[in-house]
């Protein structure tokens, strides 16, 4: 049982006290995270006081702690879920075998490379959602955005602990860049794109954190399946996380569109009262899970089969034996591509090529209940629309569809269509400019914008005209 050391400078449950060297070495790291928070996290409100919670332990509970904390004083930490004792590999070629506490020499490219593109997406979040506190429908929607936000620090943390515990020289130089890409620059991009595209109205971040932190918990979930153990533990813990980051989003959006609905049925034009129209709402919804589906890589993929196979990143639950083959060799998974007259034909691939695109099916279905929950209340609200989760062919800039357009039930669509329609179906400027110009800040405990409605409980217990932010 690892104990967790909550008073020292870096809390952490991984015994960081009896290790000098890497002590030393994540707290000349530390200083160097804090000024890129304070440039480059959310802008102002670094005074401010946050009722935030904080990892205080692993276990059932750890994440009881709720206290008002300036940001920046927040105690990031370094915590992994306990190991499990005699854990052996459960998949692909090594399977059988003890879990690697080491980096296995050959895999090391491959692994610190997974671990790196996951680093990156973290601040690359913050960076994303940092102009968005000043346009808060609530100051309940402001603690909240704080909190996914400290929380991706905290993931960004958990990455460099394995970068600068595992990798030496090369890790400790990749946790430093971590800290010099920024989301949107040319110059120095994040690495994934859905990780570069602006975040700067309310409607992106509930989007986003709905579809995009999604990929988070499959990829996560992913690498929670690792034969590398530190890698397995540290995202199990952060998982943990995730799951309020998801409902954010979910919760975000189902208001919106809860809002709407009211409206609409009282009789009254969304429009005129700068709430957020449903068609709108929609395009939102495309634009941000077809830039998240991107995030899997392509459905047809070497790399994904390597990291399989070394038992390196598995698929969804694939702990939980609900899979026949640990192996997954001689197996099939049958993918749709566009041949010359862009008329879909169906090709067999090798399963083990197909670990990505098993696991965007499995992130798809569970969009499609978080779809259904928010269609079960425009139902019951009277209001005669409901949502649609995209198809995985619309809109992808990765993987087999990517040089093909499909409208978003995926049938195969000519390009002067696209041009044609995609404005039916995406955000235009016009509708950017309007949701933009509907985002006024509102910082009134109670109260909430017009195009939101408040959501049915607090935080922790707490009313929701709690003083969530207490500003300086
Ligand atoms: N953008 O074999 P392929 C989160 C590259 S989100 C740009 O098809 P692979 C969070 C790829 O690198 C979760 N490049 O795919 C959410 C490769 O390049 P090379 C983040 C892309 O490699 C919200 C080439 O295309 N975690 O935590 O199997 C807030 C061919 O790639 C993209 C992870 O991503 C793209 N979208 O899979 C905060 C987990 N897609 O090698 C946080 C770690 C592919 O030819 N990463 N490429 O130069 C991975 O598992 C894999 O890197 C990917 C890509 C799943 C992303
Ligand atoms: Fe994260
Ligand atoms: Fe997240």
């Amino acid at each position: 049982m690892s104990t967790v050391d909550l008073d020292a400078k870096i809390p952490n449950n991984v015994g960081l006290k009896d290790d000098k060297r890497l002590l030393r070495a994540l707290e000349k790291w530390q200083p160097n995270f804090l000024s890129w928070w304070k440039e480059m996290g959310p802008s102002d409100f670094l005074e401010d006081l946050i009722y935030l919670r904080t990892a205080v332990g692993v276990g059932k509970g750890g994440w009881a702690h709720f206290d008002y904390v300036k940001m920046p004083e927040y105690r990031w930490g370094i915590f992994l879920a306990e190991p499990v004792e005699g854990r052996k590999i459960h998949f692909g070629d090594n399977l059988g075998q003890p879990v690697w506490n080491e980096v296995p020499g050959e895999f090391r490219n491959r692994l610190r490379r997974l671990i790196v593109t996951q680093g990156d997406t973290e601040p690359a979040s913050v960076e994303q959602q940092r102009m968005l506190g000043h346009t808060c429908p609530s100051l309940y929607d402001l603690r909240s955005l704080f909190q996914v936000n400290v929380e991706e620090g905290r993931h960004l943390w958990a990455m460099v602990y394995l970068l600068h515990t595992y990798f030496g020289q090369d890790g400790r130089d990749e946790a430093e860049e971590l800290l010099q890409r920024r989301s949107g620059n040319p110059d120095k991009p994040r690495i994934l794109q859905a990780f570069n595209n602006p975040i700067d109205t309310w409607v992106d971040f509930f989007a986003f954190t709905t579809f995009t932190d999604r990929d988070g918990k499959y990829q996560l979930a992913a690498l929670a399946e690792s034969g590398f153990d530190p890698l397995a533990r540290t995202t199990q813990f952060m998982l943990t996380e995730e799951a309020y980051h998801m409902q954010t989003g979910e919760n975000g959006i189902g208001r919106i569109a809860h809002r709407t609905a009211e409206l609409m049925r009282e009789g009254t034009d969304p429009r005129k009262v700068g709430a957020i129209p449903l068609e709108m709402l929609q395009k939102y919804i495309n634009f941000w899970a077809s830039a998240s589906m991107d995030l899997f890589g392509g459905e047809d993929s070497t790399n994904a089969a390597e990291s399989f196979g070394a038992g390196l990143k598995g698929r969804y639950r694939e702990g939980d034996g609900i899979y026949k083959d640990p192996k997954a060799l001689g197996q099939t998974y049958t993918i749709e591509v566009p041949n010359a007259d862009n008329q879909l034909v169906k090709q067999e691939i090798p399963l083990r090529r197909a670990m990505n695109a098993l696991l965007l099916d499995a992130y798809v279905a569970d969009c499609k209940r978080i779809i259904d929950r928010w269609n079960r209340d425009l139902k019951a609200s009277g209001v005669d629309f409901q949502f649609t989760m995209p198809d995985k062919r619309f809109n992808r800039h990765q993987g087999v569809y990517a040089n093909y357009r499909f409208d978003p039930q995926g049938n195969p669509i000519s390009e002067a269509e696209w041009t044609r329609r995609c404005g039916d179906w995406l955000p235009t400027q016009a509708d950017r400019d309007y949701v933009k110009a509907c985002m006024v800040q509102v910082i009134e405990p109670g109260k909430f914008v017009n195009w939101i409605a408040p959501p049915a409980m607090g935080v922790n217990g707490q009313p929701i005209d709690f003083e969530y932010v207490k500003f300086h």
